[in-house]
């Protein structure tokens, strides 16, 4: 029997019979919704340990801002963020996710006990990426992607945002194939937030089915973005900031559950981790 209900898995991890829940350590000074908090390696070591006890399956580690016009930070500088914080969540036994477009990154992260990468370019940002994946043969989570965050807003122009983030998702799979990484081993993300509007977010997510039709697992990562920051405002107020959006966060977390994503990637994981179970009692109910 299929326990996933549905939502596929990719190939080495651990199967859950509910949708997962990816805990976020951002170690930068600059992350759009929690920088700065956890940019010392102690207290993210600490903070990701704290993410498991909330209910985390998995820890995502990442050492460069991928905000609405972040400029890159250095290889050297992303590799002294992530590798000693990837190094110690593995030692003490959490499955760790490195959030890198650097295959240098990716292949030190791995070596220090990173499971899974999580690319949001797909493998466009570094053309050595997908060969060190592809040899590392860990699973690869491909975001829909259209540039780098310095001038992506830009790039948030569609004439059908569905078709064309579906087309772009199933060309940056192919790339990852043709570049020899199994598919069974493949997350599809649309990438919210990421060259879109809110209305481009929203959209994609009323239609997490269709994305489905590609037949690889979903991974759906709307913690705090700016979407639900205009979505809890209103008509004619301000945005709450980021970190009061995390009651949001969990809303679309049961929605994605229920729509059988394999996983969503939050800031705070402690409402995340009560849907996914609420959900999946509901899905047991059905
Ligand atoms: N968003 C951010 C960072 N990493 N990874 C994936 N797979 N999907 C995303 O949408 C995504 C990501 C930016 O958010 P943050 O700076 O709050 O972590």
């Amino acid at each position: 029997m299929d326990t996933s209900q549905g939502r596929g898995r990719p190939l080495g991890l651990p199967v859950w019979d509910r949708c997962a829940v990816m805990g976020v350590v951002n170690v930068t000074p600059d992350s759009f919704s929690d920088g700065g908090r956890w940019f010392d390696e102690e207290l993210a070591v600490k903070h990701g340990l704290d993410l498991v006890a909330q209910g985390a399956d998995l820890v995502d580690v990442g050492g460069e801002s991928t905000r609405p016009g972040a400029k890159r930070v250095d290889e050297a500088e992303e590799l002294r963020r992530v590798i000693p914080v990837v190094a110690e969540l593995a030692s003490a036994g959490v499955l760790v996710s490195v959030d890198t477009m650097r295959a240098a990154v990716a292949e030190r992260a791995v070596a220090a006990g990173a499971r899974l990468v999580n690319d949001v370019s797909g493998g466009q940002a570094d053309p050595a990426m997908i060969p060190v994946v592809a040899a590392a043969a860990v699973p690869f989570v491909v975001m829909h992607w259209r540039g780098q965050s310095i001038d992506m807003n830009n790039r948030a122009v569609y004439a059908d945002v569905l078709a064309e983030v579906r087309d772009e998702l199933r060309a940056g799979l192919d790339r990852a194939v043709a570049g020899g990484i199994a598919p069974e081993r493949i997350v599809l993300d649309p990438g919210l937030g990421f060259a879109k509007t809110a209305e481009h977010d929203l959209t994609l997510l009323a239609h997490l089915d269709r994305l489905r039709e590609l037949g690889r697992p979903l991974l759906v990562a709307a913690s705090r973005k700016r979407f639900l920051g205009r979505v809890l405002a209103g008509t004619a107020g301000a945005p709450p900031p980021a970190r009061e959006r995390d009651a949001a966060t969990a809303a679309v977390t049961a929605i994605a559950a229920r729509e059988r994503a394999w996983a969503v990637r939050v800031h705070e994981v402690h409402a995340s981790a009560d849907a996914v179970r609420v959900a999946r009692a509901i899905e047991g109910a059905a």
